[in-house]
Parts: structure tokens; sequence; C-alpha cells
């Protein structure tokens, strides 16, 4: 089998029409109005607010940015029991609120923190749940409530991956008091770099607003310690481009999705990762789980195999943040503590998908797969 002439990588970027876009970038320049909650950051504002169904919505440069005010606005201290499966700007966020990270194990099925572990870590300190809606698959939003309100805990979602995703028909952004969305390059949405945080009441709104805006309140009053984390104009005008085509992508994504689905549930050993019953995923990723003894080689072999056809698959979130040196010693990041995380983080590999990609090379990336797998097993 030939290899990809070039490479093929783990995403690609949904990008506007370009002539629309240019026609509208012109139109910014001219009206000599940039950044600092222009007129089509207001119009991206209230066109999210739309299409997530929700009803508060404040935009950010980028979504750690938005995570990190999202934490400073609900005034938390002490610990946040969060998951050690997922990106570095979940934990980093924490970070730069002085917030101690506990980490709870993660669910087998939707590699999402496991709602049934969380009670056993809630100390006196505990203040908030940070969970995370890996690759896009809902938490059990239910439970996390459930367990929220018993001890009077804030939730706070790491919605990254989770853009348009559903629980129970309910659009994800309506449960918890906060939940952030990534909109950059690599998402489902982008706005290149970018992000924004819905939340339950429209109180947050006053305080974002000062907070990513150095803390103003107005041009000469400074109410709180706060950052510069504004969405600019151009930031905007390519996500409105981008929310004129998301409809199509989706689409070629769930054609894509198929295409791997019948070329790969025939294979054993491979777990497709998929969202449960009344859960609808946001189509951010497709990620496949390697089971050693079935397949017949391990993740890595496949993921560094892959790699000799010019593919680029990732290992996402290889490592688990529990393994950064600054945590390592915490009592809850302790491997024992943690035993289906580093079982899946050793298993967990995400395939390249994105609207673009022709089933010719799906097809192409399954046969590299299969070939991989029967070079190493004879
Ligand atoms: N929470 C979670 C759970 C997250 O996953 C993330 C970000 C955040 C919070 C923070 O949100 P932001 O502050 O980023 O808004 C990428 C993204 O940079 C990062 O946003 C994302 N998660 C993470 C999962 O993926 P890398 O280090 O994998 O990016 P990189 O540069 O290797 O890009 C991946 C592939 O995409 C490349 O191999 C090629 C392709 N690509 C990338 C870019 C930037 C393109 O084709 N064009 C491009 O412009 O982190």
């Amino acid at each position: 089998m030939e290899m990809f002439k070039h490479p093929i990588y783990v995403t690609q970027p949904l990008t506007p029409n370009i002539s629309e876009v240019t026609k509208e970038i012109e139109k910014v320049i001219e009206s000599k109005w940039l950044t600092n909650f222009g007129n089509k950051h207001e119009l991206l504002a209230e066109e999210l607010k739309n299409y997530l169904e929700v009803d508060h919505l404040s935009l950010f440069n980028n979504g750690t940015m938005a995570l990190t005010l999202g934490l400073k606005a609900l005034e938390l201290t002490g610990e946040v029991i969060t998951t050690p499966f997922t990106f570095p700007a979940t934990v980093q966020a924490l970070d730069w609120n002085n917030l101690t990270p506990v980490f709870c194990d993660i669910e087998e099925h939707s590699l999402n923190i496991d709602p049934d572990k969380i009670e056993e870590k809630i100390t006196d300190k505990t203040t908030a749940i940070l969970a995370v809606h890996v690759f896009g698959n809902p938490c059990n939003v239910q439970k996390i409530q459930q367990i929220a309100d018993k001890y009077d805990l804030k939730v706070i979602y790491d919605g990254a991956h989770a853009f348009g995703a559903q629980y129970k028909g309910e659009p994800i952004g309506n449960f918890g008091d906060m939940t952030m969305f990534s909109f950059h390059a690599t998402k489902l949405f982008n706005t290149i770099e970018g992000g924004a945080l819905v939340y339950s009441d429209e109180l947050y709104s006053e305080k974002l607003g000062m907070l990513v805006n150095f803390g103003l309140s107005s041009p000469e009053k400074v109410e709180v310690s706060g950052f510069n984390g504004k969405m600019n104009e151009i930031q905007a005008v390519i996500g409105l481009g981008n929310l004129r085509v998301l409809e199509e992508e989706r689409t070629n994504r769930e054609r894509i999705r198929q295409s791997y689905v019948d070329e790969i549930s025939k294979i054993p050993g491979i777990r497709i990762i998929t969202n449960r019953k009344n859960r609808e995923s946001s189509y951010q990723y497709f990620v496949i789980e390697i089971n050693e003894d079935e397949f017949g080689i391990s993740r890595d072999e496949l993921y560094y195999g892959l790699k000799s056809y010019n593919i680029f698959a990732r290992r996402y979130f290889y490592p688990l943040c529990s393994e950064f040196p600054w945590y390592r010693n915490l009592d809850s990041a302790k491997r024992g503590n943690l035993p289906i995380a580093w079982e899946k983080v050793n298993q967990v590999l995400t395939l390249p998908f994105y609207g673009d990609l022709e089933n010719e090379k799906i097809k192409i990336i399954c046969d590299a797969i299969k070939e991989i797998q029967f070079k190493n097993v004879l």
C-alpha cells in the first residue's frame, strides 16, 4: 500500500466563503472599529445565542481565557473536582485561579468524569465540579447536578469540544452554572482563536464584561482585577462566515463518521467511542480505543505505524493532566486512584476527521490500519 503524498492531519479547519468574508473584513477595516465589542462582536454573540439555544453568552479571545475568567466570576476557592483526561487548558485555568484540582477517575464508556466517584472526593474545601464533555460526548449532567445540589457546589463545564451537543434533547449549554466552548481553528466551529461562556444567570454577564476588559466598569473605573480577553472584529467576521457553512460541515462529518464506522466496526479489538443513548455528540472528533489483546498490537504501535503512511492521528489526551510535575504529588493524582483514566489514556486514538476528508481517503486510512495490524501480528 502506498503512503499518502501529503500528510493527513487529525483535523483541518472549517473555513468560510472567502469572497463573502473578504468583503466583510473590508467593511470592518473601513469602519475603523476593530475590537472592543464592535458590531460584528455583538452580532456574533446574538447569532451564537440562537444557535446554541442559550439565554446568556459572552465572547472571549480563546477558550482558555473564557474558562479562566468564568472560574474567576464564580468566585471559587479551595478545591475543584475535575478529570485528569483532558487538554492541559482545563486544569491550567484552575491554576490561574489558585484553585487545587482534585482528580476524579473517568467512566469506561464515555471517558468523562465518573459521577459515581465524585462524592468520595468532596471535602470541606470543595467549591465546584469542573467536568469536561470529552470529545464532544456529553457528561452525565443529571447525576453531576444532583451531587452539586446536595453539597452546594458550583458546576462548570469545559465544553471546548461540545459545540452543538445535546443531552436528552436539551442543548448542552443549558446545564450547570457555566459552560465554555472553544472556537479554536481545530474546532467544529471556529473564529481562528476564540471562545465563549454561556451561563445560567444574567448576573454573570456584568462581571464577565469587566473581567474580560481589564476589570473596567466604565472608562475610568476599575472594579475588579481583570484581563484582556476580548474577541476582535476580524475573529467575529470569521465566526459569522463559519456559521453560514456549519450545517454543511456537520452533514459531511455525519457521512465521514458513518464511512469510518462501516470500515472499522468489522475490525476486532477496536471500539469506537460513541455518545450514549439520548446524548447527541458534537461531531468534533472520531475516536477509537485499541484493545491490545484482541487487536494484536498496541495503540502506540498503531499510532507510529500510521505516521509511516503519512497519517497523523493523535493520542489525545496523553499524558494525563495528573502526571504534570506540579500535580504528581497530589493524593488524587496517584495512579492507583485513577485506574480507568490510566487504562484509557494508553488505548485511545483520535483519527483524522473533518468535512473535506474524502471517502477514498477514509478507505485508505482504514486499509492502513488493517495492514499495520496484519504486518505486526504475523
Ligand atoms: N479545554 C479542552 C478540553 C480543549 O481541548 C481545549 C483546546 C481547551 C480547553 C482550550 O481551548 P482554546 O484556548 O484552544 O480555545 C489543539 C488546539 O490548539 C486546542 O485548541 C485543542 N483544545 C486541542 C485538543 O487541540 P494541538 O496542540 O493538538 O494543536 P495542533 O497545532 O497540533 O493542531 C492539530 C492539527 O490540526 C495539526 O496537526 C494540523 C491541523 N491544523 C491546525 C491548525 C492550528 C490545521 O490544519 N490548521 C491550523 O490552523 O491543540
